[in-house]
């Protein structure tokens, strides 16, 4: 069977580039791994998941009809809401029949003779295809530690972007164990910790989180969002992360300590990312950073009743070069009886053992044991498929052939004609509204292959020049902030083995916008674009 596109994943990514392959008259199918639409939204169904980008601004903006009709309950949607909103999508596009269900991808080969892919499913078949789209996420290979024991497991244990999909976890009256205190960390430990006989929580890094101030949706607002959702759009395009916020134009060290302790105090009550937006350095200055890392950590020494137990929650990386997280009663848990907490960077897990789990201090017994480690981002649901471009070069060879990951503005790479990737290493994906910045990757992928189709253009293909300078530019960019300086899985700190490389473009989302668009104005400049079948330029 021969495709003009094949897209992995049917995620916002996926789905919406499907609907745009059809509506510009493309045939395209679509593999997913799962049985049903939503991506990391089908597969993180911990208790407590929810987004934590504000629900009015994290959805499609393509369609006007679709802003309409859509209505979210609450500011901070949970994991099943944005699932029927995706399943929503799914349905009033009639995206399923060209979807593929319960299908992995397991490898894409380009055949250069035929200028074409060649997609092998996991049942052994295979497809072709003009265009190969990787709609695969940034955050959906799952970071299980290799820990000593673990097959030896009397008990059950969960990733949390792995949950079962149609059997509830009960954790009543169980003796729970959580590894890792990141987002999903800490959404899941106040929720489990209600539910479980006790809850132990085992620590590497202290974490800044803040408090989320979840709350419904007056009618009211949602009605002035609607009328007003075009502006709402235009700003949010226009915007550094995708979100119509106005960015201050202070520095923290310009104002008072009393003034800045109000302005901390105000953003800490609305709840949310505004924290990070108080000031314009809180990620470029050491100085101005410090400030706001301490105003959280004096938050959490007045919230958590023992101050022992506060001690060990006290972050000391520079706040916001991890991925903020927020919360709901995430420091309050730890004033429950039911609740340890277990600093492993002192006392490192040895091992899992039949019971439970061991550190080098002592051994705990664990009935359930969540691991809530992350993921291998950016890069590592790509690695996870054997993909070959030109000369039998594999993804893998390229991206550990330098000092660092190199592609071409995150969508293309050399070596590796008509692939395209939605959301890849090197652009602002993860530090933007990622619904936002999707369809702006998917919006110029279907205007390039249109632009290729209407001129009769079989291949096209990122420079080398063109790669080397953008990923140099995207490591000057993030060189000038404090990001790089953090252990996190935006540089790779957080997978061992992984080449350390800052993995985000850090420019804003709006700057980025306007690059991709110039790229595309200049006949895409910086891309090879063959000018007849079987002769690459
Ligand atoms: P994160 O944010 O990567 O958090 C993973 C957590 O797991 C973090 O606390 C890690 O500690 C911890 N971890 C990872 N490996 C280990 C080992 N070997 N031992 C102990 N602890 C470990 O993943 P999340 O799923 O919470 O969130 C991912 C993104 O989803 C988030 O950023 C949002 O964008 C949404 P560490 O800090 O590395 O010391």
């Amino acid at each position: 069977m021969k495709y003009d596109a094949v897209v992995i994943g049917a995620g916002f990514s996926g789905l919406y580039m499907l609907q745009r392959l059809r509506e510009a008259g493309f045939s395209a199918r679509v593999y997913e791994a799962g049985d049903g639409v939503g991506g990391v939204w089908y597969w993180n169904r911990y208790p407590g998941a929810r987004c934590d980008s504000e629900s009015i601004y994290y959805n499609y903006t393509f369609s006007e009809e679709l802003l309409q009709e859509w209505t979210w309950s609450s500011r901070y949607p949970e994991q099943p809401e944005i699932l029927r909103y995706l399943n929503f999508v799914a349905d009033k596009f009639d995206l399923r029949r060209d979807i593929q269900f319960e299908t992995r991808v397991t490898a894409a080969h380009y055949d250069e003779e035929n200028q074409q892919w060649l997609i092998y499913l996991e049942d052994g078949s295979q497809v072709s295809a003009t265009y190969f789209i990787s709609g695969v996420g940034c955050l959906s290979a799952a970071n299980i530690p290799k820990f000593k024991g673990l097959d030896q497991f009397e008990g059950k244990w969960y990733h949390t972007g792995h949950w079962p999909q149609h059997e509830k976890v009960d954790f009543t009256g169980k003796r729970v164990g959580v590894i890792g205190n990141g987002s999903s960390g800490v959404q899941s430990i106040p929720v489990i910790a209600q539910e479980a006989e006790h809850l132990t929580v085992f620590q590497r890094t202290p974490q800044y989180t803040i408090p989320a101030r979840n709350h419904p949706y007056d009618p009211a607002f949602i009605k002035q969002t609607k009328e007003n959702y075009q502006q709402i759009v235009e700003e949010m395009r226009n915007s550094w992360a995708g979100f119509p916020i106005k960015p201050s134009s202070r520095s923290a060290i310009e104002d008072s300590q009393e003034v800045r302790q109000q302005v901390y105090e105000e953003a800490w009550e609305k709840g949310g990312f505004f924290l990070t937006y108080t000031y314009n350095d809180l990620t470029m200055h050491e100085e101005s950073n410090e400030t706001v890392s301490e105003f959280i950590r004096s938050k959490i020494r007045e919230t958590v009743n023992k101050p022992d137990v506060a001690e060990k929650l006290l972050p000391s990386y520079y706040f916001g070069t991890k991925r903020p997280i927020l919360d709901t009663h995430y420091y309050e848990t730890y004033n429950r009886e039911n609740v340890t907490l277990i600093d492993v960077n002192k006392a490192p897990i040895v091992e899992i053992t039949p019971k439970g789990l061991r550190t080098t201090d002592a051994e705990y017994e664990l009935d359930i044991l969540v691991f809530a480690t992350g993921y291998d981002g950016m890069t590592g649901p790509l690695l996870k498929i054997d993909i070959r471009g030109k000369d039998g070069l594999t993804l893998k060879e390229k991206w550990a052939e330098g000092a660092h990951v190199q592609t071409y503005l995150g969508i293309a790479n050399a070596g590796f004609p008509n692939f395209f990737m939605i959301t890849g290493p090197e652009s602002p994906s993860v530090l933007a509204n990622m619904p936002l910045a999707i369809e702006q990757h998917v919006d110029w992928i279907g205007d390039c292959l249109e632009h290729l189709r209407d001129r009769g253009v079989p291949t096209i293909e990122a420079t080398l020049e063109a790669e080397t300078a953008w990923s140099k530019h995207c490591r000057e960019v993030a060189d000038a902030t404090l990001y790089p300086k953090a252990d996190s899985w935006y540089t790779g700190a957080n997978i061992s083995g992984k080449p350390r490389s800052f993995l985000i473009y850090l420019g804003g989302f709006g700057v980025y916008r306007h690059i991709c668009d110039d790229v595309a104005a200049k006949g895409y400049e910086g891309f090879s674009l063959a000018s007849s079948p079987k002769t690459v330029s």
